[in-house]
């Protein structure tokens, strides 16, 4: 396998509502996809899950084209021949961070290969399921109306969605999370903070304990470990991390710690899929639940997901909803729940094509890189 060049498709699809957040409103899904090209013509994909802004994290979607143009190109081209990807992974190394771009150009690669040799991305990894169970997760009410926010999760749950996870902030927790547990006194239920509480809420996080929560998601800034340290002692919901885990390393030290004791694995945080498997192993080791983080992904990045959230330790539901949770119209077919899963793509790596009309439609800008 040879990697020739590489496209990078910027496009712009609007999402089917609002999705707020305690750092923000998104309307418009900026979505980047990277596209790796073989000498045989093959072609991979790979989903860049940054926002159009730092919000959720540095990484944004300027500088994540910046970073693929300029410093990941130069990088990946001394190992556009290689039949090893841990070795693509290791030769991005000498870019520090910027995990988001590193995962879409190595995504790409590693897609181009698995065809190649016509094995799917699920089998390379490990999986063991041919589907799994589906979550969703809800924003904050655009007008933090609880009755508005009841009607969106009840729809959600006609749909089979196996669990809600509920968007909460101070102001933004006590109420929804009352009236969708007494709505629904058995559904599992969750929140995600997105690092927007202190250290000084601890007991008012504990108080929560009351609606039955699977987990608490990243209720702290992601740099503060003890912090979280203390809000797993205070709390009786597990505490699970998503913006603080980066490596192997920070999952292992969270664990150790005991700041958390669940995980949310998204290869785009932790730089790539073979990442986000290591992390798995560690934890399924560890006796450490995981479950599949969602970005808003189209169906290119939502197929690598599903592959991965088929693994033996993501014993709990993902982010990994159908398309028609953030889109009216997918890049790829659509993702559909069946009883609220999907299934597990079982083609040739991602075992998905962007669909040529749709693509064509929804891009904004793109360009392509000579592999040099
Ligand atoms: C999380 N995702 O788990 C993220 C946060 C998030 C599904 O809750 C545009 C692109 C908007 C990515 C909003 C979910 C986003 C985004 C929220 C990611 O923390
Ligand atoms: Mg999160």
């Amino acid at each position: 396998m040879t990697i020739e060049r590489f496209r990078i498709h910027r496009l712009n699809i609007p999402l089917v509502r609002p999705f707020r957040t305690s750092f923000g409103t998104e309307t418009l899904r900026d979505v980047i996809l990277v596209e790796a090209v073989s000498s045989d013509g093959i072609s991979g994909w790979g989903e860049c899950v940054t926002m159009s802004w730092p919000g959720y994290s540095y990484e944004y979607g300027d500088n994540a084209i910046h970073v693929m143009e300029n410093h990941l190109l130069p990088a990946l081209a001394t190992v556009a021949d290689t039949d090893d990807p841990y070795e693509v992974r290791a030769a991005m190394e000498v870019v520090a961070g910027n995990p988001m771009a590193k995962n879409a150009m190595s995504t790409a690669m590693l897609d181009v290969w698995l065809r190649e040799q016509g094995e799917s991305l699920a089998h390379y990894l490990g999986a063991v399921k041919d589907e799994v169970d589906c979550g969703v997760s809800v924003g904050i009410n655009i007008n933090e109306s609880v009755d508005e926010l009841l009607a969106e999760v009840a729809g959600y749950v006609d749909e089979g969605y196996r669990r809600i996870k509920l968007k909460i902030q101070p102001g933004w927790d006590v109420e929804p999370l009352r009236a969708v547990r007494e709505a629904w006194p058995t559904i599992p239920l969750q929140t995600d903070a997105n690092q927007a509480y202190q250290r000084s809420d601890a007991q008012h996080l504990a108080s929560l304990d009351q609606f039955d929560l699977l987990l608490h998601e990243q209720p702290l800034e992601q740099d503060d470990w003890y912090g979280h340290v203390l809000m797993s002692q205070a709390c009786q919901t597990p505490i699970c991390m998503d913006e603080s885990i980066h490596s192997v390393m920070s999952a292992d030290s969270a664990l150790q710690f005991g700041a958390c004791s669940i995980i949310n694995i998204k290869p785009g945080r932790v730089g790539s899929y073979l990442t986000g498997k290591e992390i798995h192993d560690l934890c399924l080791e560890r006796g450490a639940p995981v479950w599949a983080g969602g970005m808003l992904e189209t169906g290119v990045g939502r197929a690598a997901n599903v592959a991965l959230a088929a693994l033996p330790g993501f014993t709990l539901p993902g982010d990994t909803s159908g398309s028609s949770r953030y889109y009216e119209v997918d890049v790829t077919e659509p993702f559909v729940l069946q009883d609220g899963r999907l299934p597990v793509p079982t083609g040739p790596g991602i075992g998905v094509d962007p669909l040529p009309d749709v693509l064509r439609e929804m891009t904004v800008w793109s360009t392509d890189l000579t592999v040099t």
